[in-house]
């Protein structure tokens, strides 16, 4: 007879969707500072319930630290990694009040481009759909579901809506965006100066969970902004 004594201290894991832009945020960070995380990919359609066990917030992305400690909402995920794998180094680049602001434009900003871009024209969110289906995890009835009953949810009630309130074809919000992002790099390298900051990193979210659709060429042809994505690229390769 006798006993195995195991260590109990867990490793941290992200539960998440690849496609999901707030998870992309948070991976960003995760392989900037080369922390050795668990990743969990949930079923898209049952995200509430593959998630309760962090309460009733029902959204991806969610931090489990290896103290067995739940963390919700990417913004505040990604400040707490910082503070507490790094000392808050990435938070303390540059100015306080103007990180805060900016990490704001991000989640209103950068949030809302995602969906016009995605799913703003019928074909498009097919396109979207489909790959979405080969992405993620599904069962095998909910992902031939999604694939052919998604899109046209997605592009009629959704994107539509959002893509008639901005006024702009999907293409131009983000040019625009970006512009107004780098714009504001001044001569620098990142939104941090010479080296990236949260922000940067928010953003950098936003825009990579474009990149396993091909609507990402739409962005390709924006030159300071693809310049710095794959400055920040290579910082987490
Ligand atoms: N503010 C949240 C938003 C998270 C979010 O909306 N995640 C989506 C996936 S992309 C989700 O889990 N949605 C499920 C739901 O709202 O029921 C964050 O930044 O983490």
């Amino acid at each position: 007879m006798g006993y195995t004594f195991r260590h109990t201290m867990a490793k941290a894991t992200l539960h998440m969707l690849h496609t999901c832009p707030f998870c992309w945020k948070v991976r960003g960070i995760i392989e900037y500072l080369k922390l050795d995380v668990d990743y969990v990919s949930v079923n898209g359609l049952k995200i509430k319930k593959s998630v309760s066990f962090a309460g009733d917030w029902g959204k991806v992305p969610v931090f489990t630290d290896e103290n067995g400690q739940h963390h919700t909402d990417s913004t505040p995920i990604m400040k707490f990694i910082d503070n507490n794998y790094n000392g808050g180094k990435i938070l303390s680049v540059g100015e306080a009040d103007r990180t805060a602001q900016w990490l704001d434009w991000a989640d209103t900003k950068m949030s809302k481009a995602t969906v016009p871009i995605l799913y703003g024209t019928l074909g498009s969110a097919f396109k979207t759909t489909t790959r979405i289906s080969k992405l993620e995890k599904f069962g095998f009835i909910s992902k031939r579901l999604y694939a052919w009953a998604g899109f046209p949810i997605m592009w009629g009630i959704i994107a539509k809506k959002r893509v008639k309130k901005d006024g702009r074809k999907p293409k131009q919000l983000w040019h625009d965006l970006l512009t107004e992002f780098t714009d504001e790099h001044g001569n620098e390298e990142f939104f941090g100066g010479s080296e990236p900051n949260l922000v940067d990193f928010s953003v950098f979210g936003y825009m990579r969970s474009i990149s396993p659709f091909p609507q990402f060429s739409l962005l390709q042809d924006h030159n300071s902004g693809m310049a710095w994505y794959r400055r920040m690229e290579k910082l987490v390769a």
